[in-house]
């Protein structure tokens, strides 16, 4: 599966290989929610509880991410603490992902790295929180996520919360229907927005079943299709914020972020981190009780 160029800077965790090579489920799973989207130590419970919700359904977790200039395609459990816990860790996307393996660097592989990695090892399947979109003020900032372009081209299955309300989901939407992206419901018509279970937006289509999932990337495959797709499974109902609730931290923080002149790769992980303080730490809760349903699912 791995072109031979590129795995000499692959490292593929025993049990992961294995997996692969008996054709077995195995779930990629990212690393910028461990290294920039949650503080410590909440970050490596999340990552050792994702990884164990994965083993409990039967498949084979691989958390990804560059430790040291190698892309690591599954973390033993003293490489996800030391990951939870580094200072200085890079968040990595198409544009830097090679430039961490050549300068020898450690990071956070976000949803676009971690599916141009998966797809080198030939997993299918990847489980996060959201995904990056078009940011509120992107027509002024041209703030426009690499995660959005990986959906267009590279062939994995994401599952996340859908579009995390913290950007314009309208305008996220119409990006991935112009890049040719699936954006399926998972049991709703209503795509999710992260925090909240709706936004008032239709998922643009609904599926029920893992296995209607299964089968519409193969024919997408089969007909030579060729890219991603993304599952928008919406927060459980007990972990929700309600958008309403959710609307005014935004908002406050979106302002605050304005004023300090936060701007690119920052912008993401300010956001979360000012939104977890003005909710008094419930949106952590919530961000890790949907990172848990996506791997489960
Ligand atoms: N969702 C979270 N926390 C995160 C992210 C998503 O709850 O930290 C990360 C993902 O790795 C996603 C990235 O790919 O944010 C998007 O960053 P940007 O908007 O800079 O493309
Ligand atoms: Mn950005």
């Amino acid at each position: 599966m791995t072109p031979d160029a590129a795995r000499h800077h692959l490292d593929i965790a025993p049990e992961v290989s294995q997996a692969l090579s008996r054709g077995g489920a195995v779930v990629a799973l990212e690393s910028t929610i461990i290294t920039h989207g949650m503080p410590y130590p909440q970050n490596a419970a999340m990552a050792a509880g994702v990884e164990e919700i994965v083993r409990a359904e039967g498949a084979t977790p691989a958390t990804i991410a560059v430790v040291g200039g190698r892309l690591k395609i599954g973390l033993s459990q003293a490489e996800r603490e030391a990951l939870a816990r580094a200072q200085g860790a890079m968040k990595l996307s198409r544009a830097d992902l090679a430039y961490a393996v050549a300068q020898g660097r450690t990071g956070g592989t976000t949803v676009a790295a971690t599916m141009i990695a998966a797809h080198l090892a030939g997993i299918k399947v990847f489980a996060t929180g959201g995904i990056g979109g078009v940011h509120r003020g992107a027509a002024t900032s041209f703030d426009i996520s690499a995660d959005l372009d990986e959906l267009a081209r590279t062939p994995v299955i994401v599952v996340s919360a859908g579009a995390k309300a913290i950007l314009d989901v309208a305008k996220t939407l119409e990006v991935l229907e112009t890049r040719g992206v699936p954006v399926v419901g998972f049991g709703t018509d209503v795509m999710p927005a992260f925090w909240s279970r709706t936004s008032p937006f239709p998922a643009p289509v609904r599926l029920d079943t893992p296995q209607e999932i299964a089968r519409f990337q193969a024919v997408r495959d089969e007909l030579g299709i060729g890219g991603g797709m993304l599952v928008a499974n919406p927060v459980p109902e007990e972990a929700e914020i309600p958008a309403h609730e959710m609307a005014a931290h935004i908002a406050a923080a979106q302002a605050e972020l304005e004023a300090r002149g936060v701007t690119g790769k920052a912008v993401t992980p300010a956001l979360l981190a000012r939104i977890l303080e003005l909710t008094g730490g419930a949106s952590l809760k919530t961000n890790i009780a949907l990172v848990e349903d996506n791997a489960r699912l």
